[in-house]
């Protein structure tokens, strides 16, 4: 066994940033790129991941700590191999190891620098990518996404220009997020904004597009003589450049004027989580930035009756703070980004939405044996078949049927879309909170499809490992405690879906067959949906479909 010492690689600004959640405890197994600590700076936030696989056996950071490049994050045991360490194991010997062997370990860490995190939890590695005709004055370069850090595409969550913009070298002209890190990518030099190419909701990619930048004549421009020269990023990254700092996080940002709000991601990000506008927040940071304690501020006051602002429920009254210490020993432990997240999005439904839940019981006796027959097929297929495919595959079947049920609100309430896809979320419960990721077209799909997409996503969400295109598209939501108990519940319409089923577990119950009582397999369903849009005809209709095909599985073939 050996041990190694894991510290925060170069996070792109020297002041360093906040811990905002430790993702690991003291005895946990972690696998090299896992996620250790959560950082957040002003301009980014980013989780550090482990660079080997061990056991964690000191925690050296906490939350609330300010860490700089180089700090110590945690020890972790290397599990050991053939006596070889991983310290000591040749550059040349460890490249061609195994995989997954600690000398291969050594050779990942060879290869960039010893506590840099994985390439998909770097925010971004080069400053910024350009092309055209760089800055000089009059002529237009396109600026587009940087490398950062993933292969996968990441949310575009805000536009911080608009055309007509002059923005300075270093101003915010977009922010993205991914599950893993929120960034802004910056203005490669001065200029004025001629075209935007993208909009708020967009995946974007390394290489993508963004906006047209016309550069400004060189008095004009904002920053200093060497900031000012036309500066031409090649769109690939020289490999010098591989080993630069964060997007953004490298440097300090002048203020986004043209946006009338000047905040970091982080702010940005906590914002839309208390449904606040920032044009209403004023900033005390420097140059009038929007720091975290203004936000707190306007929404402490906006809870305490004062001006209430754009936070949701406004005009509610608040729940008092209670001392609960003064009852008992409490322990007060900071929440997970999701459930905060989650209770956000709970709440907004809840406030947004008048819900009508409806209740029946799906016989699936002839379902559970189907199911048990084909036992042996999962197992040579090496998945594991639940009542949930069948359940995801009638679903499919009533929003076919019942394409109210597959429609969204828009503009403000005037129409409605009809989707002619039908992309179902699963609701899964994980140690971080509640996430919905999405199966998408379950009509086209098979049900040996469908089950091994369910627990390939369930495993993703468990490991952290969605992006947030596996969280979006969703037309309805199926939310099953059937493996954990019960036997009803009222679950909540993910908005902006008008329709949830909520499945509890199936129990053999006597029920009367026109002579007798027969014991029969019975799945209780609930089903709730936004009655601005179903009516109680509507949801009748779709449950009773819906019993109709879990109680006879030939009917989805039909
Ligand atoms: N009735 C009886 N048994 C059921 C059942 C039901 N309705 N649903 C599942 N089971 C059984 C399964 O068949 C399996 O047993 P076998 O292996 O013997 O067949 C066992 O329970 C475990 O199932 P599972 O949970 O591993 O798999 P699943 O496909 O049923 O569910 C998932 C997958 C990801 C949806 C589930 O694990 C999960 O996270 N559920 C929680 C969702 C949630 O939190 N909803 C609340 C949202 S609102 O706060």
């Amino acid at each position: 066994m050996s041990k190694q010492q894991v510290t925060v690689p170069d996070i792109g600004g020297a002041e360093g940033a906040e811990v905002i959640e430790v993702l690991v405890a003291v005895g946990d197994e972690v696998s090299v790129d896992q996620g250790l600590i959560v950082l957040e700076s002003d301009k980014a936030s980013m989780e550090i991941p482990s660079t080997v696989a061990g056991r964690v056996v000191e925690l050296l950071a906490a939350t609330g700590q300010q860490l700089a490049e180089g700090a110590p994050v945690a020890v972790i045991e290397v599990a050991q191999e053939e006596g070889v360490a991983a310290e000591e194991a040749p550059a040349e010997e460890a490249a061609s190891s195994d995989r997954g062997t600690p000398a291969a370990v050594a050779d990942e860490q060879d290869s960039r620098p010893v506590d840099a995190p994985a390439a998909e939890q770097t925010p971004a590695a080069t400053p910024v990518a350009a092309s055209g005709q760089g800055a000089s004055a009059g002529s237009e370069q396109t600026v587009s996404v940087p490398d950062i850090g993933t292969d996968e595409a990441v949310e575009l969550i805000e536009i911080c220009v608009a055309v007509g913009d002059t923005v300075a070298e270093g101003d915010s002209l977009v922010a993205l997020e991914s599950d893993k890190a929120s960034m802004e990518v910056p203005a490669p030099s001065g200029g004025e904004v001629t075209e935007l190419l993208v909009r708020v909701g967009d995946l974007v990619k390394q290489g993508d597009k963004l906006l047209v930048l016309r550069g400004s004549p060189p008095a004009a421009a904002s920053t200093p003589a060497p900031a000012s020269t036309p500066e031409q990023t090649p769109a690939t990254p020289p490999a010098s450049a591989a080993k630069a700092p964060a997007v953004a996080a490298a440097r300090e940002a002048a203020p986004a004027e043209s946006s009338g709000t000047y905040a970091g991601p982080a702010v940005r990000k906590l914002a839309r989580e208390f449904g606040v506008s920032l044009q209403q927040v004023t900033g005390s940071g420097p140059r009038g930035r929007i720091v975290k304690e203004d936000l707190h501020q306007f929404v402490q006051k906006a809870l305490s009756g004062k001006p209430a602002g754009a936070v949701a429920g406004a005009g509610i009254p608040a729940i008092p703070e209670v001392d609960f210490a003064k009852f008992g020993p409490v322990e007060r432990i900071e929440r997970s980004k999701v459930d905060k997240l989650t209770a956000a999005n709970m709440q907004r439904s809840w406030l947004n939405v008048p819900h009508v839940t409806q209740f029946d019981e799906a016989d699936i006796t002839a379902l559970e044996e189907f199911r048990a027959g084909l036992k042996p097929e999962a197992e040579q297929r090496g998945t594991r078949l639940t009542p949930l495919p069948f359940i995801l595959k009638a679903c499919a079947v009533a929003l076919r049927d019942n394409p109210r049920f597959n429609s969204s609100l828009a503009d403000g309430g005037e129409q409605l879309v009809y989707k002619g896809y039908i992309h179902i979320g699963m609701a899964v419960d994980t140690p971080a909170g509640l996430v919905v990721p999405v199966i998408r077209d379950v009509d086209r799909k098979t049900i040996w499809e469908l089950a091994e997409e369910v627990l390939e996503l369930a495993a993703r969400a468990r490991d952290r490992k969605l992006s947030p295109g596996d969280m979006q598209g969703g037309c309805f939501t199926v939310s099953s405690l059937g493996s954990i108990g019960g036997n009803g519940f009222t679950p909540i319409v993910n908005a902006p879906e008008v329709g949830i089923l909520g499945v509890s577990r199936a129990d053999i119950k006597p029920v009367w067959d026109g002579q007798g009582f027969a014991p029969r397999n019975m799945l209780p369903l609930a089903l709730s949906y936004d009655h601005r849009v179903i009516n109680g005809g509507d949801g009748g209709r779709f449950m009773t479909r819906l019993v109709a095909l879990l109680g006879d599985i030939r009917q989805l073939l039909m």
